[in-house]
């Protein structure tokens, strides 16, 4: 994976730690930043100018994005999956994170400055934004996209840490988890988790998965993927909660926002 960019010293510390060290030191992934100035032709390594037509800010130039990329493909001997990072493109979810995985050798183009030439667009596969909302740069939204990208790699997880076992991976959140003390300034863990009965426990941890997506993001209810068994536990839950509401209960330890 190659990351284009003005800014190649941001990436270490991200690059260097955790999860995304080990993928790299285990030859899971091989990242590298591109510095997109060395490709610049001037001598004063000129890569954006003024706008045509006027206006404020400066535009990132053409050539040296299309050099650097040149510079790759002919490094790869292969045609790159190529994705611009811009708010104006497609939202990126755990979905795009999963496809994005599997592309065998993925280029990011990280603009910075106001914006960049509009031709820079013909080099990309792909256009993705991270959210709505304006970063400084394409450089975090970079890091967010090859960090959620990488957790689809297999063997960059153990099986226990599996994104598939992720918020959003089947379409749910996670619900909640606990760890020691059983009992903590007076918030206790619930008493299922403690007795060891493990289909109970899978049974109830399925079903405050639902409880939390049907609390926090009921949207994404209607294209969670299901089975019939979960639809019987949403039902219940939802009597649940009507019937708590009734109560005027703050269910449990929680605040509630
Ligand atoms: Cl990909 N780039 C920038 N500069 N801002 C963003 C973004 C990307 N996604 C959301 N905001």
């Amino acid at each position: 994976m190659y990351i284009l960019t003005l800014f190649p010293g941001m990436f270490p510390p991200v690059f260097n730690t955790s999860i995304i060290k080990r993928a790299q030191e285990q030859d899971l992934v091989r990242i590298r930043t591109v510095d997109i100035r060395g490709f610049a032709k001037d001598a004063h390594k000129t890569v954006d100018d003024y706008p045509y037509g006027g206006g404020p800010g400066m535009v990132l130039k053409p050539e040296p994005v299309y050099e650097a990329v040149d510079w790759i493909k002919q490094e790869l001997g292969r045609e790159p999956f190529v994705v611009l990072l811009t708010p104006q493109g497609r939202r990126f979810s755990a979905g795009l994170a999963r496809q994005l995985a599997q592309k065998p050798d993925l280029v990011l183009i990280a603009g910075h400055y106001e914006g960049f030439d509009e031709r820079i667009r013909c080099l990309a596969h792909m256009e993705v934004s991270v959210g709505d909302y304006v970063l400084t740069g394409g450089e975090l939204a970079a890091m967010v996209v090859l960090d959620a990208s990488i957790r689809f790699v297999p063997g960059v997880l153990g099986d226990k840490e599996s994104a598939l076992q992720d918020s959003f991976s089947d379409g749910l959140l996670e619900g909640p988890q606990y760890t020691r003390p059983a009992e903590f300034r007076g918030m206790k863990v619930p008493e299922i988790l403690l007795a060891g009965r493990h289909e109970d426990i899978s049974r109830w941890r399925r079903k405050e998965a639902i409880r939390r997506t049907l609390k926090r993001r009921p949207d994404l209810l209607e294209t969670a993927c299901l089975t019939f068994e979960d639809r019987c536990l949403l039902e219940q839950v939802i009597d649940e909660e009507k019937a708590s509401e009734a109560r005027g209960d703050n269910c449990g330890h929680h605040k509630t926002n």
